[in-house]
C-alpha cells in the first residue's frame, strides 16, 4: 500500500507514471496503532541504490506488479522530469508501506550534497534510519555526511545494507572494515551473510554473485532461483546436523563458518546485554548450544540494543535484484523505533494530548496551491480545524488532510500521534516551523528547527523584461518556500539566488522555468563568499541610536558585545556561522525564529541578520562573529519595532570601525582515481588551482580506525569478487588522489579532468565548509565583486 507524500509536477504524474505498474489500492481502514509505525529514511551516498530499493520495496509489499528502474526513468519516487532525465534522485519522496502488520513511512532520499536539504529535513522527522553502502566503494563521502546529519538530528536507530553485492568487485568484508576506518561505528553487527553462489566451484569464482542469504538470527538460508524467487529454509539446529544439511553441497566453503559466525553475533550482542550474556553462560558447554537459542530469545536484546544505539545492525544484498528486501523490511519492522519509542514525553502518548507537529516540507502545486507536510508528535490534527503556526504566531486554517497515492490523493479525517501526512489550505507556513491546538498554544515552544545547510553558490536572476520582474520574484520566493536551502536576494539592486551548489542551481533553474513558466537569465554563478570580523578598534563605537517617530527624536539603546569567533569556537548554522548571544549567555533564535515578534529581541535580532546578511564593507555575508546582546532600551510609547533599524544600525557601525575583515570562500574535499601514467597532470593541475594535496596514494582516509577487536568481520573469502583488481594488481594501476580545493576552481572540473586524464579519470566532491582565502586570492575576490 502507498501513498506519495510529494505533490510538485503533480499535474505531470500520469505522464511520468511507469506505464507498466499496476498500483494496487491502499488499504485504508488499518487501526491506528502507533508503536506498529516505523517512520524512516534510505540514506547514502549518490547513486548507492535507495531508490532501486525503495522500488524493490514497493516490489515486495505487493504495492508495484513489477518494479521500475532509475536507469530507464520509471521508479515511483523519482517522478519529477529532472529526476528522470539524470536518474538521480533530488527532492525526498515519503511512501507508506504495509509490510506484515507494520506500516512504514518510508522516506526516499537524494544523496548528492546539492540536495542536502532534503536530507536534513527528512532526518529531522523519521525516528530510524536505513544507510545504503554500495558495496564496491565501502563508505563514501556523503555516506559520512549523512551520519553526520543523522547525528545532528539525533536520530539514534540505523541499519547498514550493504547493497549491490552482485556487482563484480562488492566486498562484504571490505565494506564492513570501512565502516570502522571511517569511524562510523565501533560495533556493527552482521546479522545476514551474503552467499554467492550455492555451488562450490562457482562460489570460489564469485558467480553469479550473490544468489542467497544466511539469517544468522532466525537462522535460516534464503536461496534465490533465477528468476529472483526466494524460497526460505530453517538451518539445522545442532553441529552434526548443519555439517550433513543438505541446503549446501558437501564441500561448501561456508558450511564450515556458519557455527562461528553465529557465535560471534551472540557473544558481542551478549557485550552490550547482560541477560544474554547470562542467557549464554547457562547453556551447556557444546558448540551445538549456540545454535538451539530461538530467535525469540535473540530479538528482543538486538532491538533493545539497536534502540540504544549500542550496535549497528548490518544487513545485505542487491537491490536490483531483489535479494535481501524482504528481510531488511522484517529488520526494519523488528529493529527501528516506533514514535512511541523515541518519545521521551508520556504525556504526548494520551489520546486528548494537546496538538503538535512539525512542518517538515512544502510543496507547491498548481491546482491545489500549497501543501505541507506534517509529522504529528502529540495529539491528533482534524481536518477542518483550525491550527497556531507557533513558530510565526500566526493562526492558520487547515482545509484537508490527505495522504497521497502515486497517482491520487486520498482524503482523511484526523492524521494520529506520530503519523506523517499532507495538509491543504495553509498560507503561511514553512519549513521547520511547528504548528499546535489554537487553545493554550501562544505558551507552546518550537519544535527543534530544520536547518538549511550554508549557501554555496550564488547566480544573479536576470528577468526577460521590466515586466517579468515581479513574476519571477514570485516565482522565487514561492520556489524558496518549497526549499528553504535556496536563498534570494536584492542586492544593489541584483536579483540573487543562493543554492548548495552548481547543480542545485540548475536545477533551480530549470524547476523556475518548467514549473513556474516565468522569462528570465541566469547570469554568472559564483561561489558564495564570507567575511569576517576586522581587527581594527570598536571600543567607541556608540551603543545608542537616534531616529524621529512621528515628529519627535527618540533614542534607543542597544549595547553589543562583538569579537571574532576563536578557531576552535564552533559557529551557530542557524545564524550562518556567527554566533548570537542573549544577555545570560543564551543563544539567541534568529529573527524569523521567535514566536512572539512584539518580543524586544525578535526585533534585534531581525536587525542583527540584516547587517550580518550584507556587510557594510563588501557586502558579502558576515562570518564567525560573537555577538552578545548586553542591553536593550527603548522608549515606551514606541514599538519593538524599531528596535530592529536600531540593532541593524549599531552593529554595521561596529563592522565598519573593524574594517574589512579576512575573506572566506568554500572549499570542497576531492578524492580523483586516475591512471598511474595521469597523476602527475592531475597534481600539477590542482597547483594551478590553488588546490592542495592531501595524500597522493589514500587507502586509507582516516588511519585512526575503531578497533576492530571483538566485532566479527567476515573473512575476505566469504564474499569473494569476480573482476576486482585488488589494491594495485590491475594491469593499469589506479590511483587515488585526495585534495582540498577552492569550489571556484573546481566548477569546470569534470570537463578539465576528462582532459587531462585521457577520459579515465573519475572523482568525488564533498563540502569541507569555508575557509579563509590568501591576501592574494582575496585581491581576486574583491576584484571580481568589483570592488577594487
Ligand atoms: N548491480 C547493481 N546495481 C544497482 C543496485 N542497486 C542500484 N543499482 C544501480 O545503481 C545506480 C543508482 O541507483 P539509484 O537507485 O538511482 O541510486 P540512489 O542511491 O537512489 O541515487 P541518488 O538518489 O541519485 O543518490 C542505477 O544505475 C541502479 O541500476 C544493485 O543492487 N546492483
Ligand atoms: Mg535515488
Amino acid at each position: 500500500m502507498v501513498t506519495r507524500l510529494v505533490v510538485v509536477f503533480r499535474r505531470d504524474l500520469q505522464r511520468w507514471l511507469p506505464q507498466r505498474s499496476c498500483y494496487r489500492p491502499y488499504a485504508t481502514q488499518v487501526k491506528h496503532d502507533p508503536s506498529k509505525l516505523r517512520n524512516m529514511a534510505f540514506m547514502a551516498h549518490i547513486d548507492s541504490g535507495k531508490t532501486t530499493l525503495t522500488e524493490s520495496v514497493l516490489l515486495q509489499s505487493q504495492y508495484l506488479s513489477s518494479a521500475g528502474s532509475v536507469d530507464t526513468g520509471s521508479t515511483t519516487t523519482d517522478f519529477l522530469p529532472a529526476e528522470r532525465e539524470r536518474g538521480i534522485t533530488i527532492q525526498s519522496a515519503s511512501i507508506p508501506v504495509r509490510w506484515k502488520d507494520w506500516t512504514f513511512n518510508l522516506i526516499d532520499t537524494p544523496g548528492h550534497a546539492d540536495f542536502g536539504m532534503e536530507v536534513e529535513s527528512a532526518s529531522r522527522v523519521v525516528d530510524g534510519a536505513v544507510v545504503l553502502i554500495d558495496a564496491v566503494e565501502g563508505v563514501e563521502a556523503q555516506t559520512k555526511g549523512v551520519w553526520r546529519q543523522l547525528d545532528r538530528y539525533d536520530v539514534k536507530s540505523r541499519i547498514l545494507f550493504l547493497n549491490k553485492l552482485d556487482r563484480a568487485g562488492a566486498s562484504f568484508r571490505t565494506s564492513m572494515l570501512s565502516v570502522l576506518a571511517n569511524r562510523l561505528h565501533p560495533r556493527p553487527m552482521a546479522l545476514t551473510l551474503p552467499i554467492a553462489s550455492f555451488d562450490p566451484q562457482d562460489y570460489t569464482r564469485a558467480e553469479p554473485g550473490i544468489q542467497g542469504l544466511v539469517d544468522l538470527v532466525n537462522w535460516e538460508v534464503w536461496k534465490y532461483d533465477a528468476g529472483g524467487a526466494p524460497s526460505v529454509h530453517a538451518l539445522p539446529r545442532t553441529l552434526s546436523e548443519l555439517e550433513q544439511s543438505d541446503l549446501f553441497p558437501p564441500s561448501h566453503p561456508l558450511v564450515s563458518h556458519l557455527l562461528s559466525a553465529r557465535v560471534s553475533l551472540l557473544d558481542n550482542l551478549a557485550q552490550v546485554s547482560e541477560s544474554l550474556f547470562e542467557t549464554l553462560l547457562g547453556l551447556p558447554e557444546d558448540p551445538s548450544s549456540y545454535l538451539s537459542l530461538q530467535t525469540s530469545d535473540i530479538l528482543p536484546h538486538l532491538r533493545a540494543a539497536t534502540l540504544r544505539n549500542d550496535i549497528l545492525p548490518v544487513l545485505c544484498g542487491s537491490a536490483f535484484k531483489h535479494i535481501g528486501t524482504e528481510l531488511l523490511m522484517n529488520y526494519v519492522g523488528e529493529l527501528l523505533p516506533s514514535p512511541v519509542d523515541v518519545e521521551t514525553n508520556p504525556k504526548a502518548l494520551a489520546p486528548n494530548a494537546p496538538l503538535r507537529m512539525l512542518a517538515w516540507k512544502v510543496g507547491w502545486d498548481k491546482r491545489k496551491g500549497w501543501m505541507t507536510f506534517v509529522r504529528v508528535y502529540s495529539g491528533t490534527l482534524k481536518s477542518q480545524s483550525s491550527v497556531l503556526n507557533a513558530t510565526q504566531n500566526q493562526r492558520e486554517k487547515i482545509s484537508k488532510l490527505q495522504l497521497l497515492y502515486a497517482a491520487e490523493a486520498q482524503d482523511v479525517d484526523s492524521l494520529p500521534f506520530g503519523s506523517v501526512g499532507a495538509v491543504l489550505g495553509l498560507k503561511y507556513t514553512r519549513t521547520g516551523d511547528t504548528l499546535v491546538a489554537v487553545a493554550g498554544g501562544s505558551n507552546a515552544s518550537s519544535l527543534r528547527d530544520i536547518v538549511p545547510p550554508p549557501a554555496m553558490m550564488s547566480v544573479s536572476v536576470i528577468p526577460h523584461s521590466h515586466a517579468d520582474l515581479e513574476p519571477v520574484e514570485s516565482a522565487l520566493n514561492a520556489l524558496a518556500r518549497t526549499d528553504p536551502s535556496v536563498r534570494v536576494e536584492t542586492q544593489e539592486g541584483q536579483l540573487l539566488v543562493h543554492g548548495l551548489g552548481a547543480l542545485h542551481l540548475e536545477i533551480v533553474e530549470s524547476r523556475l522555468r518548467d514549473e513556474w513558466k516565468v522569462n528570465f537569465e541566469f547570469g554568472r554563478r559564483r561561489v558564495s563568499f564570507r567575511e569576517c570580523l576586522g581587527t581594527g578598534d570598536i571600543s567607541g563605537v556608540s551603543d545608542v541610536w537616534s531616529t524621529e517617530i512621528g515628529g519627535h527624536g527618540v533614542q534607543m539603546q542597544v549595547g553589543l558585545s562583538v569579537r571574532a569567533l576563536e578557531d576552535d569556537e564552533e559557529g551557530d548554522p542557524l545564524w550562518d556561522g556567527n554566533v548570537v548571544l542573549t544577555a545570560d549567555g543564551k543563544r539567541m533564535p534568529p529573527g524569523d525564529l521567535h514566536a512572539d515578534v512584539n518580543d524586544p529581541l525578535a526585533q534585534v535580532a531581525r536587525g542583527l541578520s540584516s547587517t550580518l546578511s550584507s556587510s557594510p564593507n563588501t557586502t558579502l555575508a558576515l562570518s564567525r562573529l560573537h555577538i552578545q546582546v548586553n542591553k536593550v532600551d527603548f522608549p515606551k510609547e514606541a514599538h519593538p519595532s524599531v528596535l530592529a533599524g536600531a540593532s541593524s544600525a549599531i552593529l554595521r557601525n561596529i563592522v565598519r570601525a573593524a574594517g574589512q575583515g579576512d575573506l572566506m570562500e568554500p572549499y570542497i574535499r576531492l578524492k580523483i582515481t586516475v591512471d598511474e601514467a595521469s597523476v602527475g597532470r592531475v597534481v600539477e593541475d590542482l597547483g594551478e588551482h590553488s588546490g592542495e594535496v592531501l595524500d597522493l596514494d589514500a587507502a586509507d582516509e582516516e588511519p585512526e580506525s575503531f578497533v576492530d577487536e571483538g566485532t566479527y568481520i567476515p573473512p575476505q573469502w566469504l564474499s569473494p569478487s569476480t573482476g576486482k583488481a585488488a589494491k594495485g594488481t590491475s594491469a593499469r594501476m589506479k590511483r587515488t588522489i585526495l585534495a582540498l580545493a577552492p569550489l571556484s576552481q573546481m566548477l569546470d572540473y569534470s570537463t578539465r579532468l576528462r582532459a587531462i586524464s585521457g577520459g579515465h579519470g573519475l572523482f568525488q566532491m564533498a563540502n569541507e565548509g569555508f575557509r579563509r582565502v590568501s591576501s592574494t586570492r582575496t585581491v581576486e575576490i574583491l576584484q571580481e565583486l568589483g570592488r577594487m
